[in-house]
């Protein structure tokens, strides 16, 4: 376990998230981004579950200095629902780079009960305003669900529609349609781009609304991993994410392919 500070915690609580530094060092960075450029199988982040079939995924998804600060912002045992490597291409002369995600509360895409849904968002690039950089609405935890749209945008952020299979603690199952949500009637001048230096991250509750714009630099690309945790004992409801891996339990090895 490794706690966070009385002052990380007070801000988590206050702000619904917490810049913790130095997370990762550079080694397991370096190895974690070689790993992805490496060429992989099509539709390969589009997979939410390699922390349970790759072992550079669970490395990450269990590093103690990620899964210790859920268990310590959770008050339990942190069990992992999806890992995301999240990606940004640089503008270049095109002006516009990789698009954003929409700002959005996670607990839309996770509905879980209790809703115990809470992030570690990880820099694998230094990251800021100009190349996309994690952006939140600090308290915005603390009001409950908002309602959504679908973003218009789609070359600031990304856009989709995808239909869900839910399925209840009792067995029933239903579908749900999900998109690019996007917070009706946000005021952006609420929003913080928070600069993130490589290896630092990011906790945030599954409230807290947040998201990105568009890498808008030339030249540099924006890396991030995601982690989701909820609190042992919780239900999700999404069937796709719903077999939970407890988080604990140390430095997986790697295995070279
Ligand atoms: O990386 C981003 O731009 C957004 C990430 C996000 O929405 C999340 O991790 O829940």
């Amino acid at each position: 376990m490794n706690p966070l500070t009385p002052d990380q915690l007070e801000h988590y609580r206050r702000d619904g998230y917490v810049v913790v530094p130095d997370l990762l060092t550079d080694e397991e960075i370096d190895r974690f981004v070689a790993y992805e450029a490496a060429p992989k199988p099509e539709g390969w982040r589009q997979n939410l579950r390699h922390h349970v079939d790759d072992s550079y995924w669970k490395y990450v998804a269990r590093h103690p200095n990620i899964a210790g600060g859920a268990a310590h912002l959770l008050g339990g045992a942190p069990m992992i629902v999806q890992t995301m490597y999240l990606e940004k291409k640089p503008a270049g002369d095109a002006g516009l780079g990789g698009a954003g995600v929409a700002l959005h509360q996670d607990l839309h895409y996770l509905p879980c009960e209790p809703e115990t849904l809470m992030a570690c968002w990880i820099a694998l690039s230094d990251t800021d305003a100009e190349n996309g950089g994690l952006c939140v609405v600090p308290g915005s935890h603390r009001h409950g669900l908002y309602s959504t749209h679908k973003n218009p945008n789609a070359k600031e952020h990304d856009a989709w529609e995808i239909d869900y299979l839910m399925r209840d603690r009792a067995g029933n199952e239903w579908t749900r349609r999900m998109y690019s949500f996007e917070i009706d009637g946000l005021d952006h001048d609420d929003v913080v781009k928070l600069t993130v230096p490589r290896g630092s991250g990011v906790f945030f509750d599954g409230h807290t609304i947040h998201g990105s714009y568009a890498n808008r630099s030339r030249n540099r690309a924006r890396r991030a991993f995601a982690v989701h945790f909820v609190r042992e004992g919780s239900w999700l409801f999404r069937a796709d994410v719903q077999a939970l891996t407890p988080a604990l339990g140390g430095l997986g090895e790697v295995i070279e392919n």
